[in-house]
């Protein structure tokens, strides 16, 4: 069924400093998988960190030689007759490695939707969108940088979304950056921020007060992951959005936080899902608690990037939109042919497959040696 499985790691620097609680990215490490099945169709797959081991529980170098040692002997011997049952092998087999899984999931529907010349969204259920409102992070550090960085892209009908990423200095320090921010750019922006889990319950009551006071949409990940209580608390005290990021890892805590509903929102990310077809459930259990849901990203380049717009594009409701801004973070481009961003929206290809071409003479020039 299948040929190969190839796995390369690629340093990508980033166009500016992008600070978050846990590190300042330079650089975004994508680890590429390319699998070829026994007809020479090929498939490709991406899995992303952040900071490193700074965010979660694989790093990009576990994730190849979890790939390499553990998936692509399982993948190349078996003899599933479909994606269903490789997964089931893949699940039986291999407990954990949610990123891995994903980044090899994303190769074998490549495979898949191409054989049945089928863009990757029809496989998933079939798109309700050709494109996804895609927001921007404002990440410098500085609160004027990031007006006039924000500034641009209104100005460039690339973004009118913005989530702000605070956490790394006091309640009182971020609220005023928030807000001086907010004030800048009037009703012309969204403004959210994501807090990357920073806050202790007492600093939420009094950022998240302020936040909604001062018109921010929506409050990402206040608490940190193990204080679903918090966050359920939260949800229910403040009118404004709360959403839930680094506490969901997927179909089974996205039941366990809908059966409390400990957030108004989930962000659903094909990696910390362990998969598109577990993501699409994540949207699906979201749905059925009446949870909006959010196209989250874990900054992944290209592949990661519209392997999550077609999972997106076929979400019923996509009211808080996606921050599927990463390959334009990002100083090198591998796709022979760019993504397309245009009047604030991601275009989902419409050709087979992920519908991108990736240029392989850029990656092995890119290649971690
Ligand atoms: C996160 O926590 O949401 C998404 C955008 C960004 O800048 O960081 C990520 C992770
Ligand atoms: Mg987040």
């Amino acid at each position: 069924m299948y040929q190969s499985v190839e796995t390369f790691i690629l340093d990508i620097p980033t166009i500016r400093p992008h600070k978050l609680p846990m590190t300042t990215m330079q650089v975004q490490t994508l680890v590429l998988v390319k699998i070829t099945a026994a007809d020479g169709t090929v498939g490709w797959g991406e899995a992303t960190t952040i900071g490193g081991l700074g965010y979660g529980e694989e790093s990009p170098e576990s994730i190849k030689t979890n790939i390499d040692t553990y998936f692509a002997p399982l993948v190349l011997t078996s003899k599933a007759k479909n994606i269903a049952q490789l997964r089931k092998l893949i699940n039986q087999s291999i407990n954990g490695n949610r990123f891995a899984k994903c980044a090899v999931q994303t190769a074998l529907l490549d495979i898949w939707a191409k054989q049945l010349n089928l863009p990757l969204s029809e496989v998933l259920g079939g798109r309700l969108r050709d494109s996804v409102p895609v927001l921007w992070v404002l990440a410098s550090g500085d609160t004027d940088k990031d007006i006039a960085e924000a500034k641009a892209m209104i100005e460039k009908k690339r973004h009118n979304i913005f989530k702000l990423k605070i956490g790394a200095k006091s309640v009182k320090e971020d609220v005023a950056h928030v807000i001086a921010i907010k004030k800048a750019l009037g009703d012309s922006a969204s403004i959210r921020v994501d807090v990357n889990r920073a806050w202790s319950e007492l600093e939420c009551i009094d950022g998240i007060a302020k936040l909604q006071d001062g018109g921010i949409d929506l409050i990402e990940q206040p608490c940190a992951i193990n204080q679903i209580d918090t966050l359920t608390r939260l949800t229910k005290r403040f009118d404004v959005a709360i959403m839930a990021d680094e506490v969901l890892t997927g179909p089974d805590s996205a039941y366990k936080l809908a059966k409390c509903h400990a957030a108004d929102v989930f962000a659903v990310k094909i990696e910390q899902s362990g998969g598109l077809l577990e993501a699409c459930e994540v949207a699906n259990i979201a749905r059925l608690a009446g949870i909006d849901v959010y196209g989250g990203t874990m900054l992944e380049g290209a592949v990661g990037t519209i392997a999550s717009a077609h999972v997106f594009s076929t979400f019923e409701s996509l009211p808080y939109a996606t921050e599927l801004f990463a390959p334009l973070l990002l100083t090198k481009e591998i796709l022979t042919t760019p993504l397309v961003y245009s009047d604030f929206e991601l275009q989902v290809p419409k050709d087979a497959g992920l519908g991108i071409e990736i240029d392989e003479t850029k990656v092995k020039e890119l290649t971690r040696k």
